[in-house]
């Protein structure tokens, strides 16, 4: 199991869009054993050709290297950071603590409580430091939100997230025309 995570890991990593580019959006989680969940949403980036930068910054496990990544991101030129955390997914809000960035947290479906546990501690961040939430184990959402606060500074990401949904709006009309048939 461990020879298959460490696979999966080194594949992501090298897959990172525009590596020579800075990256814009820091994908950061837990635990490796979050990838998973990140993965439909990294596929998302990559299809914007938004560079991002995977990392694990576990907040109970490495706490302090996961403040100084999070200090760190703004001035190395990083806009969004996407955390994703299961249990007690404290990570995106503590990583909120360390930035000035926008953070969007996902909650992972990790333990007994089928999500629910990171759902509520990410989204009941105390007032004056906002993680946006997104749903259980949904990277994809993390994604476009990322994009789409990017795209407020970016008119060719405005017209890709266009397309997008033009290409979403298609397909379910589509599917009503085949159910007619
Ligand atoms: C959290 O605990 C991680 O974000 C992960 O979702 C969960 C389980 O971690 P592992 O025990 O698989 O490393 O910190």
């Amino acid at each position: 199991a461990d020879e298959i995570r460490r696979e999966r890991l080194q594949a992501s990593g090298k897959a990172s869009v525009g590596a020579e580019e800075k990256p814009l959006v820091l994908v950061t989680m837990g635990s490796d054993s979050d990838l998973v969940v990140l993965k439909p949403g990294i596929d998302i980036l990559k299809d914007f050709g938004v560079s991002y930068e995977l990392d694990i910054t576990s907040a109970h496990r490495t706490p302090e290297r996961m403040g100084e990544v999070a200090a760190k991101a703004a001035s190395r030129g990083i806009k969004v950071i996407i955390a994703a955390a299961g249990g007690a997914a404290h990570l995106p809000g503590m990583v909120a603590s360390h930035t000035v960035l926008p953070v969007i947290g996902v909650p992972v479906k990790a333990t007994h409580l089928d999500g629910h546990d990171s759902l509520l501690s990410i989204v009941q961040m105390p007032k004056g430091v906002p993680v946006a939430t997104v749903g259980i184990n949904n990277s994809v959402n993390a994604a476009l939100l990322a994009i789409r606060i990017l795209g407020a500074f970016d008119e060719n990401l405005q017209k890709k997230m266009s397309d997008y949904q033009d290409r979403m709006k298609n397909e379910v009309v589509e599917k009503a025309k085949l159910l007619k048939e």
